[in-house]
């Protein structure tokens, strides 16, 4: 039944970039603090001023297609990368991955492409819009608090979140992995939703021995509306009711669906060494001589 109310709701969903603005990142319940066990700050980057995107080689980025700028370079740690061939899917994803030309970065995390993602923990890392912090919390019926509002400047902060993934989903024909942007609680320290910009942003997975995969890039979240239709910029944890009463859903582009195109597009952008091309070449040779011989 909840596939058929995400079907159905589709135009109440953000898509997450929508104009060239500003802001800061994620929407924490914490006024200050993230998480300690996360990728390294410099797998997520600046595409252009409207959205994120994640380091997946030395020299590639994946990121959405739907914010529609093609800068020249992006920004990783405040340093800028020019950005070379760009490649997409033959079905028309919403995602596609950039060659960054003459990089060979440290820092960068594999895809995940297991279905498990169900139930797992991830960490959420972008630059999207975060809490307004001269703003308080949200509060409504006998005082009942139930959301944020979104700040309005600064883009240039990362943040770091949680959430679990609730169900694989579906949204506009895409694949999706679902978190719920539940309530503060000490078990849920640093529970997170999305924002605008936040498109292309990292949903990261560990595996059994701890390392850090890449499972999904943050697609749309729940939009809110005043009585006049006025468009909010807020995000919803409470859905308790009476009073303003829904949990925000998170959508990302489930990753794992790509798994072989993201394979094939990374092997390509690999350009060998030209000193690796000539021992190949070499060692064909002398095999070939030897079987000669
Ligand atoms: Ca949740
Ligand atoms: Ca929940």
């Amino acid at each position: 039944m909840r596939y058929v109310r995400y079907f159905q709701s589709t135009s109440l969903y953000l898509i997450l970039v929508c104009v060239i603005s500003s802001s800061n990142a994620i929407v924490l319940h914490p006024d200050s603090g993230q998480p300690t066990e996360k990728p390294a700050d410099a797998v997520i980057g600046r595409w252009d001023s409207n959205a994120s995107f994640v380091v997946i080689a030395p020299n590639a980025i994946i990121t959405t297609r739907h914010q529609k700028t093609t800068p020249s370079s992006v920004e990783i740690n405040n340093t800028n990368y020019s950005l070379g061939e760009i490649y997409t899917t033959t079905d028309n994803s919403d995602i596609q991955i950039a060659e960054l030309v003459g990089a060979n970065l440290a820092n960068y995390v594999p895809v995940y492409t297991a279905s498990d993602e169900e139930n797992k923990q991830i960490i959420l890392g972008g630059y999207g819009r975060g809490r307004d912090p001269d703003k308080d919390t949200l509060t409504g019926f006998q005082g009942k608090e139930y959301g944020y509002e979104w700040g309005s400047d600064n883009n240039e902060t990362l943040l770091w979140g949680t959430n679990t993934i609730d169900e694989i989903g579906e949204l506009n024909g895409h694949k999706q992995l679902v978190t719920d942007f539940d309530g503060p609680d000490v078990s849920r320290q640093y529970e997170a939703s999305i924002a605008d910009y936040d498109s292309g942003s990292g949903w990261f997975m560990k595996n059994d021995s701890g390392e850090w995969y890449l499972a999904g890039l943050s697609y749309a979240t729940t939009l809110h509306y005043d009585d006049d239709g006025n468009r909010l910029y807020q995000s919803w944890f409470d859905s308790s009711g009476p009073g303003p009463s829904t949990q925000d859903l998170n959508y990302a582009h489930r990753l794992s669906d790509h798994g072989d195109w993201i394979d094939d597009t990374l092997e390509t952008i690999a350009i060998p060494e030209p000193a690796t091309v000539l021992i190949f070449t070499l060692g064909g040779w002398f095999a070939l001589r030897r079987r000669t011989i």
